[in-house]
């Protein structure tokens, strides 16, 4: 069995150590121009002529969640592509999400900003109920960050392309529930996948729907949301600012104004990291169960290659 590991920006020899261990009779290595064909790839935001050149695969795996950059390329009819299934990143997202909505409702910035001055002042609490939070995908990490955030208490909506029911939460789905539950959000989080049909989804006309005060948590695609309207809704104060984590062009340019906007806090692409072993973990379960001869659908994490997640 030949894998070939294909993932820009990662530090390649703690991979191709995991996956030798686990397959010690393969040959396992970075993939190079004219490479042997492999049967299985690993990889992230791979080349389109790493595509072109495998020939042979018998499955893909992303080494992440979002699979916006491989569906973007030509990819070869019948390969499927599998994603990672959570592997340690729901519990960060909702950790990271929680972490968002509950600074911004506990105006925890501005307390920092008084203490650093030495200023001991207190600030009237917020009622939760005015605070209804809108979660837009309800998938893996989606659905997750929903749960964590009605264990606080807020009230929860959430919005997803087919129907779901999740307790504590009040669902909304498909273009006809759209505008109700912008309606219905104060706060807004985006963990949906980046497909024609999302890109662009939060702009004016949308983020002009959410409740007067709204604030706007990005931690799914950068393209989902048109920096410049986020910006003029947030000061003509319709907005009260955003948390974000994914942009456009990343490592988000020095000159780009999110960097200083007072009312904008920026990480970087840091909300759920990929977990080495538990990734590795997950892979190596997927390629013994294809090579005992199980169906690629029985897995966990299969994209469907026309909805482009
Ligand atoms: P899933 O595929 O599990 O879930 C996607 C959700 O989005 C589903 O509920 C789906 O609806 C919904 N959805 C998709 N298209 C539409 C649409 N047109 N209208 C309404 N709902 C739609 O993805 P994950 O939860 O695993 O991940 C979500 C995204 O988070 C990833 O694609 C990636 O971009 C981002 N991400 C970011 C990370 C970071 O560090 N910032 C880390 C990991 C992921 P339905 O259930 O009906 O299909
Ligand atoms: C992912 C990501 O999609 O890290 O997994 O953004």
């Amino acid at each position: 069995m030949r894998i070939s590991f294909c993932c820009t920006g990662t530090k390649a020899q703690p991979w191709l150590e995991g996956l030798r261990a686990a397959f010690p009779h393969a040959e396992v290595n970075v993939w190079s121009a004219g490479a042997p064909a492999a049967d299985y790839a690993v990889v992230w935001t791979p080349p389109q002529q790493f595509i072109d050149e495998q020939t042979q695969l018998k499955s893909i795996f992303n080494i992440g969640a979002g699979v916006d950059a491989l569906m973007a390329l030509r990819l070869r009819p019948g390969v499927p592509v599998v994603r990672l299934d959570d592997a340690g990143m729901s519990v960060q997202m909702a950790e990271y999400v929680c972490h968002a909505v509950i600074r911004h409702f506990r105006e925890f910035g501005g307390y920092e900003a008084d203490t650093a001055q030495g200023k001991w002042s207190y600030r009237k609490p917020h009622q939760r109920a005015d605070f209804p939070v809108g979660v837009m995908g309800l998938g893996i990490l989606g659905e997750r960050v929903s749960r964590a955030l009605a264990q606080f208490d807020f009230p929860v909506r959430g919005w997803s392309r087919s129907a779901k029911s999740i307790p504590g939460v009040q669902c909304f789905s498909g273009q006809a529930g759209f505008n109700d539950f912008l309606a219905a959000s104060r706060i807004l989080v985006c963990l949906l996948p980046l497909t024609p049909d999302t890109e662009n989804i939060m702009r004016h006309d949308t983020l002009a729907r959410l409740q007067p005060g709204g604030y706007v948590i990005n931690v799914a695609r950068g393209s989902h949301l048109v920096d410049d309207d986020l910006m003029a809704l947030i000061d003509s104060g319709h907005l009260a600012g955003a948390t974000l984590d994914v942009f456009r062009t990343e490592p988000l340019p020095a000159a780009h104004p999110f960097w200083t906007h007072p009312k904008i806090t920026v990480t970087p692409h840091t909300s759920a990291r990929t977990l080495r072993e538990e990734s590795i973990a997950q892979i190596v379960g997927k390629i013994r169960a294809l090579e005992r001869g199980e169906a690629v659908a029985s897995l966990e994490g299969v994209v469907d290659l026309n909805k482009g997640y």
